[in-house]
């Protein structure tokens, strides 16, 4: 049995209480953070998809399939699916957390993705990664590059898997060490609650051992402003629906140039303006 644990916290916990709980484990759940309305419209403007979307991946990888999984259901380009969706967003808990985490190396950050992982009865659980392996070109320790969350848009459970999460392994000094079946926890969590976890922590989906019952999991990650995010944006959400989205998802979204805080150059101009001047998305 796992002796792994994570800390739960309500909602209403201290900015403090979850940012050391991230700091000693890697992540931290947090309860109830979507209201129950909040949630229900999310899960009421995604459902058309979800029901359309065939799951199994696109990729003709077979590492991708394997990463993927056959059984689960996975879309991007949430911002330009769902209200709710830029509600969720802009949720000043989760802003805050990716604040602590990544203005202390860039003036601003992108949304790294948005992406449903709905995970069928039978799939497998997933092979255990850390979210900063997109970018493999840098130090052990190094800057935090990134940061990730999974919301449960349904309760997350053992058995319909849960998110495998092995805390602390974003301190160990080997980073090839492999996380041990007792190092490794599930990130149970009722329904509108959230597991933050940062980019250098080990995890995966767990196995979903039901037989019919989905597990409706939402990611939503952030990367630094001078790095290139996993989803490509502009051709995700069109800049007809971005000129729609407030200004600071336009920024998420990289339809507003970044300015380095302190030193650098600007990124994303248009004829070296800034995009939003050029060509506005407001
Ligand atoms: O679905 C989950 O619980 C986590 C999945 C994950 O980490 C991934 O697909 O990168």
């Amino acid at each position: 049995m796992s002796k792994a644990t994570l800390t739960s916290l309500e909602a209403d916990a201290d900015r403090e209480a979850y940012l050391s709980a991230i700091e000693r484990d890697g992540g931290v759940i947090v309860k109830h953070l979507l209201e129950p309305d909040l949630l229900g419209r999310l899960n009421a403007e995604l459902d058309g998809d979800i029901a359309t979307h065939p799951p199994g991946s696109r990729s003709d990888s077979e590492l991708w399939q394997v990463f993927h999984g056959q059984k689960t259901i996975r879309f991007c380009g949430l911002a330009a699916k769902s209200d709710a969706f830029i509600e969720v967003l802009l949720h000043p808990v989760l802003k805050a957390f990716a604040d602590h985490y990544l203005l202390a190396n860039c003036g601003s950050y992108w949304l790294n993705t948005s992406q449903t992982m709905i995970i069928g009865g039978g799939e497998p659980a997933q092979m255990l990664h850390r979210d900063e392996g997109n970018w493999p070109h840098f130090p052990w320790p190094g800057p935090e590059l990134t940061v990730s969350s999974i919301f449960a848009l349904n309760d997350f459970t053992e058995e319909n898997g849960a998110t495998l999460v092995a805390p602390g392994s974003h301190r160990w000094p080997d980073p090839q060490r492999e996380a041990q079946p007792e190092e490794v926890t599930q990130a149970v969590m009722p329904a509108g609650s959230v597991l933050l976890y940062t980019g250098k922590v080990i995890h995966a989906a767990g196995a979903n051992r039901t037989p019919d019952t989905w597990r409706r999991g939402m990611h939503i990650s952030f990367v630094l402003g001078w790095l290139r995010p996993e989803e490509h944006h502009a051709l995700a959400v069109p800049l007809e629906v971005a000129r729609q989205l407030p200004e600071q998802v336009q920024h998420l979204l990289g339809y507003r140039s970044y300015h380095p805080s302190g030193y650098g150059g600007r990124l994303g101009l248009v004829d070296f303006e800034d995009a939003a001047l050029v060509d506005t998305p407001s």
